[in-house]
């Protein structure tokens, strides 16, 4: 009966610590999450980020990174996340120091029915070498719980592990360790089969971290951050073979203000390839403490991978029902319209959307209002002098869907106006300010 319990509770864990989110670009604003590596299990993406959290005395390395745990995240649709909880933590490692608060970039990989999850900690003696180790935990579930194997991978000395999986089953193990690193993984996906090689042709000088491999089209797509000029910026280099030699071929994303590091990895799900990446939205002035964005990713004829520029908008669509943060927005007027943070002590609070010119504006795209009525619109909004704003459809002059005034005062105010017209399908919305007086937005949400 005891045992009968004690599975029971393992299959119920994840749900009794599952939390959903929805959200634009950070997609994760709850707490900070980098090094975002993406999988498709199923018909959702998995997400196994870093877990980012702030040092203290006792606590990590104050200024540093500091990381005690992963959570994983599940999505079906790349806006709603949900997360799992905790599935590894350093005080659960047996051969992890677990005072080092470095749990650095992990990995996931699904083989033969098993989740293999790497990671990188500092280990507890120096049995195992010094520095970073590359270690293991597996679970039947993408979600965990996942165990932690009692050694580290041999001859894994290192962070930021990658793997993957080729055409012939093959699996490859890549880290970031005195250059790029590579190895072949057994069958078993626990223990380095080959010794490991520095993978040749990629680019001399500066720091380079975070590999990440992938294949499309016969092409084996070698990419990572590297430090060309003064911070990280995403690069790739091709070949025709996993273990290279390697080609460099270009730039993914260039160097994120304001953000010393970026990692990131790269999936194809439901016929579109995206970018997972890191910046520091949520903590604009330390940049130990990321949070996970994600753009699309398109490819030219020849294989070669379009630049993405990073956007607040991000992917997926945004259901009209729900709260839309239109300061994700995708585009703004040049002059009076900006944002902030709703509560600068609480930066989870989110954001708010200023609009201090008359005619100032912006837009958020892809709301999809499917195919039910919507006759009302609320927007929670705050107006010192009181203002009036407009919503229209699809761009700045297009269709009037509704026009609301904000009643002068120092409160938030929820305001439901009419919409003029029912609408149908998937559009983009801008909201505009008319007259004089500043106002400032929350969210808009249709009913
Ligand atoms: O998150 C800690 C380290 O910062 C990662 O391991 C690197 O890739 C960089 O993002």
């Amino acid at each position: 009966m005891r045992s009968y319990l004690f599975f029971l509770f393992l299959a119920i864990a994840p749900l009794l610590v599952t939390n959903i989110l929805s959200a634009q670009n950070p997609i994760i604003s709850d707490q900070f999450t980098a090094d975002p590596s993406a999988r498709v299990f199923g018909d959702s993406v998995y997400l196994y980020p870093s877990h980012d959290i702030l040092a203290k005395e006792g606590r990590g390395r104050p200024g540093w990174f500091c990381m005690e745990d992963y959570h994983v995240f599940s999505s079906s649709n790349l806006t709603d996340w949900t997360d799992h909880g905790v599935i590894v933590s350093q005080d659960k490692i047996p051969w992890a120091n677990s005072k080092s608060y470095s749990l650095w970039a992990p990995d996931c990989i699904y083989k033969n029915g098993k989740y293999y999850f790497y990671f990188p900690a500092p280990a507890k003696d120096s049995t195992y070498g010094r520095g970073f180790s590359i270690g293991a935990a597996v679970s039947d579930r993408p979600h965990g719980p996942f165990i932690p194997q009692p050694e580290p991978i041999k001859g894994a000395h290192g962070i930021d592990p990658n793997v993957f999986i080729d055409k012939d089953g093959q699996a490859y193990l890549y880290w970031a360790g005195r250059g790029t690193r590579v190895a072949k993984l057994k069958e078993n996906m626990l223990e380095l089969e080959s010794e490991p090689k520095v993978v040749q042709g990629l680019p001399e000088k500066g720091l380079r971290e975070g590999p990440f491999l992938f294949e499309r089209n016969g092409i084996y797509y070698l990419t990572y951050p590297h430090v060309q000029n003064v911070t990280e910026r995403l690069e790739y280099a091709i070949s025709d073979n996993p273990i290279g030699p390697f080609k460099v071929a270009g730039v993914i994303m260039d160097e994120t203000p304001g953000c010393w590091t970026n990692h990131h990895s790269i999936i194809e799900f439901k016929k579109q390839w995206y970018l997972f990446y890191h910046s520091s939205d949520l903590s604009p002035h330390f940049d130990k403490n990321r949070s996970v964005r994600i753009d699309s990713l398109f490819f030219n004829e020849d294989g070669t991978i379009k630049k993405v520029i990073p956007t607040l908008r991000g992917v997926g669509l945004t259901e009209a029902s729900k709260k839309i943060q239109i300061d994700r927005y995708s585009l703004k007027s040049d002059n009076g319209a900006s944002i902030a943070f709703l509560d600068s002590l609480n930066r989870f609070e989110g954001w708010k959307t200023i609009l201090d010119n008359v005619n100032a504006w912006v837009q958020y795209n892809g709301i999809d209002f499917g195919s039910k009525r919507y006759n009302s619109v609320q927007v929670k909004a705050l107006s010192q002098m009181g203002s009036t704003l407009q919503i229209r459809l699809d761009k700045a002059d297009g269709f009037l869907l509704a026009e609301l005034k904000i009643p002068a005062g120092t409160e938030w105010k929820t305001i439901n106006t009419k919409v003029l017209k029912n609408q149908k399908g998937i559009h983009n919305l801008v909201v505009i300010l008319k007259g004089d007086n500043p106002a400032e937005i929350d969210w808009i949400q249709f009913k």
